[in-house]
């Protein structure tokens, strides 16, 4: 397994628009598990494909308390979205940056895994926010292009700033 580099707002990489998978393959069995690990080293609760760079429709996502329900999202679709609900968020490409968001409160979902076993899910709170989250990345949305464009150009400038920093 190995640990992957994660891109970091306003890394350009980050708008592009993720590609279906059309094979369950053994290297797509490697990128989950990849993935997988980098999530939980980061630390995060979920982690969508654009983010390490692999334009695949491809997330992982565990919001569990004790990090043992991983739950992998291939070619992923919501099905019915009901409801609006404020919550922080914070990506782990935007480190060290947290925000309310709102968006649907209670969503129908419908994914493969990483074998390409076909199933539906309904979900609330945390990982109704992080299914939504994982799957804007997928179209090359951030999370702070929810902000208002005064936070969102100072966010910019801070996030240029540390990267000419750190060279
Ligand atoms: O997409 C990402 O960068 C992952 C992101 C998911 C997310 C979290 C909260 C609301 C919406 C989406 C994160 O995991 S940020 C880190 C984080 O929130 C967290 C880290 C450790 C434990 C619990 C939460
Ligand atoms: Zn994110």
């Amino acid at each position: 397994m190995a640990l992957l580099p994660i891109l970091e707002y306003p890394d350009p990489r980050l708008r592009k628009v993720a590609a279906p998978v059309t094979a369950f393959t053994p290297d797509l069995v490697r990128l989950v598990r990849d993935m997988a690990e980098t999530m939980y080293a980061a630390p995060g609760v979920g982690l969508a494909a654009t983010q390490v760079d692999v334009h695949k429709r491809v997330i992982v996502i565990d919001t569990s308390e004790a990090k043992d329900e991983l739950l992998v999202l291939v070619n992923p679709q919501i099905i019915a979205a009901e409801g609006e609900a404020e919550h922080e968020e914070g990506c782990l490409s935007v480190p060290g940056y947290y925000d309310r968001v709102v968006r649907a409160a209670r969503i129908t979902f419908r994914a493969h895994d990483e074998h390409g076993r076909l199933y539906e899910r309904r979900a609330d709170e945390l990982l109704a926010v992080c299914v939504q989250h994982e799957m804007d990345h997928l179209v090359g949305k951030v999370f702070v292009d929810y902000l208002s464009p005064l936070k969102r150009t100072r966010l910019t400038a801070k996030q240029r700033k540390k990267q000419r920093l750190a060279g």
